[in-house]
């Protein structure tokens, strides 16, 4: 494993610009259609009757399309095929799609839609977790268990100082990608092939449900993206059924449709990060350590089971963030509610796995009255720990990081400054954090990591590189260049990475699970170093002046210069009937501070200071990388202390139940300028190679989502001082999100107490 010469990577100005190209910039071909979706405004209902007559008279209209007029199969699911394209009898959530409009612009196709008439006959709907499981509503066999150790005799014997036992509430997030999800679809060859350009992280999906909807073997359709505009997870599967939906009026008509939703729309239906529940039982000593750990946690994952069990299993796999724990049970289930399908979004299961510990960890340092660092420390897993499904740690960098870290922020001069600050002031106080993380690298179904390149040099040295990841603002195509580069020793400038294609590398999985530039680093590597082996006998005999030269010298003696390159990760694998294996290649570590104000008499906060720390081995590309933690860090800040996901309930006067509220900005708070530390330093750290990846680097793009929790708990903590000032000392719980009213409310004081609620007076 060598390390590539970093060959600097030319800025691109037309993505700061906005002139590059995305999905729906593409000029409509000639006779194309726009497509807008008819969906349900019922949580849980019959459909009894649908009257599309006035539709039909609609302006522009070009046709419409149901379940009866699918040619091929109406189901699809990424894991389970549980999910109708169009719904026929039964919807099952709010958004649900039915059918769909095609007209002959955006705006037509959406007032035609309107017009479509639908009788319901209303059935019982469950919406939140709670609901479900007090209705026994959960997806089919998905119950899952983790064990190590013996929980019940470490708590029947007595072998802890104290016990603690609580709830923990994780809320949701909308992906908010800056590119709406967008397909243009259009026949090829008379109507017997079908090719499109999707804005998704998965093409192979695309191709595949297209494939099956429409009756076509996957052969004969084809999906390519040049780039996506975000996709965060929310583009790994539920991109693929609205290109599914797309495909149906474009191959029946004979004609291109574009279906691009609009921001409402997207948010409506295409699913966010899970909620989940977590059920806590901890036994721990004196000192801090702790002795045990029973755990039951539950997800949110809407009406059909998407990723939702992978991303249950994630958040199991998390859920001892970086803590030794002697004895471990964790059990995990996936509701099933009448909202829609909930998917992946960056960490995919694991930062909600993690809160719940580090709420846990909290309240242990509550209850013991000792800083919860040094509750922290005293359980830190490190080099021979072995985990609670059996992985054992090797290579582990968290102590190295985390110390580092503290002497860096000025970890205790921050938090003297803060006490000092909150003996000053009443009504604002001031909070400090430390977070660590570990992030388990690899997709946790074995089968799903490898990955396949294509590579072609040409006579005047420039070389196509083309593999199955999708580029959507990560850095992976630059990344990739960068080892193609390195491997011929040619300017970065040489390679070009032009689309992803699912005619140029089949079966590719989604651009996911960070692990991108591991794996098709590693397969372009095998592809150039076969054309290398190819060159060898050429290049070793004679000197030539440029890569140009030796190429033509190489076509002339007929040397074949494309390669199709493969990699697998290996020794990898789980099995989840025993409990146990090893489903990740390694671990990217991490640690953050934070310090915030917040303004106890309003809820309002900010982060004074954030100082982020990451393992990232010998980074392939550390300006891509740095830019990686900010965006993660400041996405994962949203999570936890802006965004709040909000729906109609029964009780709602205009909204319906299960119908999303916060449609759009206005009234959902994504970060924004303002919300970004004052402070904000980022680093990485040095000299530790990782030897299980490509150059020796680690995977960025998940990992840093988790530490803005820093941001939470040091909020935490300047509640903690703020009630400390009303003369309250004990535990507390705080949900996430963190948002005003929850920070306002949680500040006890004179003008709170005729609004107190039990949930800030535990029993
Ligand atoms: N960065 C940008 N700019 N846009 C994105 O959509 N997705 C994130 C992360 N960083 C994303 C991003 C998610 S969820 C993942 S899994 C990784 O990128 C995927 O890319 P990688 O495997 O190349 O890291
Ligand atoms: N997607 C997936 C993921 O299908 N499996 C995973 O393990 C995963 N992990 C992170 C992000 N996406
Ligand atoms: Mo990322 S959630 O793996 O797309």
């Amino acid at each position: 494993l060598g390390i590539p010469p970093l060959a600097a990577s030319p800025a691109r100005k037309e993505l700061v610009t906005g002139e590059a190209e995305y999905t729906d910039d593409v000029p409509m071909p000639p006779n194309g259609l726009h497509a807008a979706l008819i969906l349900s405004k019922k949580p849980h209902a019959c459909i009894l009757a649908i009257d599309d007559s006035v539709a039909k008279s609609s302006p522009g209209f070009a046709g419409i399309f149901f379940a009866k007029h699918v040619p091929g199969i109406n189901m699809v699911g990424p894991v389970v095929v549980d999910e109708e394209l169009f719904a026929s009898v039964v919807v099952t959530c709010v958004g649900q799609v039915i059918g769909v409009v095609v007209a002959d612009t955006h705006e037509n196709a959406k007032l035609a839609a309107r017009k479509v008439q639908i009788q319901y006959k209303e059935l019982p709907a469950v919406l939140s977790i709670e609901e479900a499981i007090a209705a026994n509503s959960f997806h089919p066999e998905t119950e899952r268990f983790l064990r190590k150790g013996d929980v019940d005799h470490c708590f029947s014997s007595k072998q802890c100082d104290k016990v603690i036992e609580g709830e923990v509430q994780v809320g949701g997030q909308e992906h908010f990608y800056l590119e709406p999800n967008s397909t243009l679809v259009w026949t090829v060859d008379g109507g017997n092939e079908v090719h499109m350009i999707s804005s998704t992280q998965a093409p192979k999906k695309h191709q595949q449900y297209v494939a099956r909807v429409l009756g076509l073997p996957m052969s004969k359709v084809v999906c390519k993206i040049k780039r996506v505009g975000g996709g965060f997870g929310g583009k790994e599967t539920r991109s693929a059924f609205l290109a599914a939906v797309a495909a149906t009026p474009s191959y029946l008509l004979n004609r291109p449709v574009k279906l691009t939703l609009d921001r409402d729309i997207d948010m409506m239906i295409t699913g966010q990060r899970h909620s989940f529940l977590g059920k806590y039982k901890v036994g721990f000593m004196k000192d801090g350590k702790i002795r045990a750990l029973d755990l039951e946690i539950f997800n949110n994952g809407g009406n059909s089971l998407d990723l939702s069990l992978a991303v249950l299993e994630r958040a199991m796999f998390h859920s001892d963030n970086v803590y030794e724990i002697p004895n471990v049970r964790v059990k995990g289930k996936v509701c099933f509610t009448n909202l829609p399908s909930n998917t992946a979004f960056r960490g995919f299961g694991g930062p909600q796995g993690m809160l719940i510990a580090e709420n846990w960890i909290q309240r242990i340092s509550m209850e013991l009255k000792i800083s919860p660092e040094v509750i922290r420390e005293v359980n830190f897993q490190r080099d021979g720990s072995v985990l609670h499904y059996g992985q054992k740690i090797e290579n582990c960098t968290l102590e190295r990081l985390w110390n580092q870290l503290k002497t860096s922020s000025d970890f205790l001069t921050v938090q003297q400054a803060a006490k000092l600050f909150n003996t000053d002031n009443r009504w604002k106080k001031r909070g400090v954090a430390i977070i660590p993380t570990k992030f388990g690298i690899s997709f946790t179904a074995k089968f799903m990591n490898q990955a396949g390149a294509l590579v072609h040099v040409y006579t005047d040295g420039t070389v196509l590189v083309t593999h199955g990841g999708v580029e959507m603002g990560q850095g992976l195509h630059t990344k990739v260049a960068q080892v193609a580069a390195s491997s011929f020793d040619i300017p970065l400038s040489s390679v070009f990475i032009s689309e992803t294609s699912t005619d140029k590398v089949p079966n590719a999985s989604p651009t996911a699970a960070s692990a991108s530039s591991d794996i098709y680093g590693a397969a372009v590597l095998d592809a150039c170093e076969q054309i290398k082996a190819r060159m060898e006998p050429i290049s070793s005999k004679h000197n030539f002046v440029s890569f140009a030269e030796l190429v033509s010298a190489c076509y002339m003696e007929r040397i074949d210069l494309s390669a199709h390159g493969f990699y697998k990760t290996p020794d990898i694998g789980f099995d989840w009937g025993a409990g146990k294996g090893n489903p990740f290649r390694y671990f990217t570590y991490g640690a953050a501070l934070a310090e915030v104000e917040i303004d106890t008499l309003t809820g309002d906060f900010h982060t004074r200071q954030a100082d982020v720390i990451l393992d990232l081995g010998l980074p392939l590309n550390p300006a891509i990388d740095v830019g990686q933690i900010e965006g993660a860090f400041i996405q994962g800040l949203g999570w936890v202390a802006l965004e709040e996901l909000k729906w109609g309930d029964a009780a709602h006067k205009w909204l319906p139940a299960g119908c999303l509220y916060t449609c759009g900005p206005g009234s959902y708070k994504i970060p924004s300028m303002d919300d970004v530390p004052l402070k904000f330093s980022i680093s990485l750290l040095k000299d530790a190679p990782n030897p299980k990846a490509i150059h020796s680097s680690k995977a960025v793009g998940e990992p840093p989502f988790f530490l803005a929790s820093a941001v939470f708990f040091a909020i935490k903590d300047a509640i903690i001082a703020a009630r400390e000032d009303a003369g309250l000392s004990g535990w507390f719980p705080l949900d996430n999100p963190a948002t005003p009213e929850r920070i306002r409310m949680a500040c006890v004081d004179e003008f709170t107490k005729p609004f107190i609620n039990s949930d800030f007076h535990p029993k």
